[in-house]
């Protein structure tokens, strides 16, 4: 399937695949631990099932599915040659707790619709449905990463980094809230991390990674434009910290000899918002806080809270985290407190590689033909040539494939940026386009591949 097909391709095909991802985001929303809430954690029994379902869809999109040694999902429409490279398509299934229906898995469903949309049966004279087939000199390969959130084990990405053969048997020893490590969880749902390391993938067998997602965060709704290029995807890294100090009666103890844990944390949240809020495109936020013993009549002993910090560049983050560091040593001392950290997550920033960048701003390209309206979404209504292009402070899966391969990505419009909340929306109009922008993106990969 060429660009020049897809064109002529008559739009209510893209509502119609538009129609049936929303329709799925529906159904697996419904698939959670926790009931009137979305929330599905890594190797959980949510995750069983909706690798079951994705495959279900994938099969019936003509791809052959197999779940990885990490629990992936894949769906491969393999090229003519069944030794050519591939290129992957796809984002993550897992979620945050109470989580939105569209971060993550409209990515993963979107690229079943391309896959679909793109793929060629060779004309079969004897009449028995010859196998689908990729029209590119490279296969297509649908990834449903696990674990992209790291919600259940604190470090993110564990899917798309044993993808990425970046793969730490260290982390086999997280535990979970409940005292169960990431060993036991893969074992209970049937894995073998003793195998892990087999769903490593060489450079050699990609061509690269494109992802379609929400753009979780309010640029391209204040711009009132429906996608955007990534330019890049912010760097992270995640911390569990603990601050003590002594529990004491909360009425017979004077300000002056408390060694109050809570306060000391409370001040270093603080801190960390007015540090990181006066510097361009990094991000922290502390989104964990306990006290302990947690009694109201006891002053607090003991206090923890995870700091999630980001940055564009890597160096510029790590410079932050050290003046955050300064910063505690400072409120701790100040209050005769101790502090301790585990970084328990550290991903580099991504940048988006210039050629599928560029296919990606060609599909934005193809979307803006007049009359390809879908429900209100009207194009080519003075929106500019040039497609946005915007950073991208969320993270992404991306963030781990780009150690083998390039990596580009989509955004989609998400109105007010709402996400990791139920509110969580997309516009069926915004989905279709979005789902034939990515076509003609790898439409033109395909092109721009077989002119090297
Ligand atoms: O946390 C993030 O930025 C992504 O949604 N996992
Ligand atoms: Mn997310
Ligand atoms: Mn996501």
């Amino acid at each position: 399937m060429t660009a020049a097909r897809l064109g002529a391709l008559d739009p209510t095909v893209f509502e119609l695949a538009a129609r049936r991802v929303m329709a799925r985001c529906d159904e697996l929303a419904r698939i959670t631990s926790t009931p009137g809430a979305i929330t599905r954690v890594h190797l959980s029994p949510e995750h069983a099932r909706v690798n079951r379902l994705a495959a279900e869809w994938m099969r019936e999109a003509g791809l052959q599915t197999r779940q990885d040694a990490a629990g992936n999902q894949l769906g491969l429409l393999p090229a003519a040659d069944p030794e050519a490279p591939v290129l992957m398509l796809g984002s993550h299934l897992d979620t945050v707790v109470d989580a939105g229906r569209y971060d993550g898995i409209v990515g993963v469903l979107m690229a079943i619709e391309v896959v679909r949309l793109l793929q060629r049966r060779d004309d079969d004279t004897s009449g028995v449905d010859a196998p689908a087939r990729s029209p590119f000199d490279f296969g297509l390969e649908v990834a449903a990463f696990s674990d992209e959130e790291g919600a259940r084990f604190g470090k993110a990405l564990l899917g798309s980094s044993a993808v990425a053969g970046t793969w730490d048997d260290a982390w086999w020893e997280l535990e979970d809230p409940d005292g169960t490590t990431l060993r036991e969880a893969a074992l209970e749902f049937g894995l073998d991390p003793g195998r892990v390391s087999e769903a490593a993938r060489r450079p050699s067998e990609l061509v690269g990674y494109l992802e379609a997602h929400i753009e979780q965060g309010p640029e391209l709704h204040a711009r009132g434009e429906p996608l955007a290029v990534v330019s890049s995807i912010a760097s992270a890294r995640r911390f569990q910290l603990v601050v003590e100090g002594e529990a004491r009666h909360a009425g017979g103890t004077p300000y002056d000899m408390r060694r109050d844990a809570l306060l000391g944390a409370s001040e270093a949240a603080l801190a960390v918002e007015r540090i990181c809020s006066t510097q361009h495109h990094i991000i922290g936020t502390v989104g964990q806080f306990e006290a302990f013993p947690g009694a109201m009549n006891i002053v607090p002993g003991e206090a923890r809270f995870s700091l999630d910090l980001r940055g564009e560049f890597d160096g510029e983050r790590d410079r932050v985290w050290d003046q955050i560091s300064r910063e505690l040593d400072d409120i701790m001392g100040r209050r005769r407190l101790r502090w301790h950290t585990r970084e328990v997550h550290n991903a580099p920033a991504l940048f988006c590689a210039p050629l599928l960048q560029d296919v990606v701003g060609e599909g934005i390209r193809s979307t803006l033909v007049p009359g390809s309206a879908v429900d209100g979404s009207i194009l080519g209504s003075g929106r500019p040539e040039d497609p946005t292009t915007l950073f991208s402070p969320a993270g992404h899966d991306g963030m781990a494939i780009g150690a083998i391969t390039d990596v580009g990505m989509l955004f989609m419009r998400n109105p007010d940026g709402v996400s990791h909340h139920p509110d969580e929306a997309v516009s069926l109009g915004d989905v279709a386009l979005g789902i034939r922008a990515l076509a003609e993106a790898v439409a033109h990969l395909g092109a721009e591949h077989r002119r090297t």
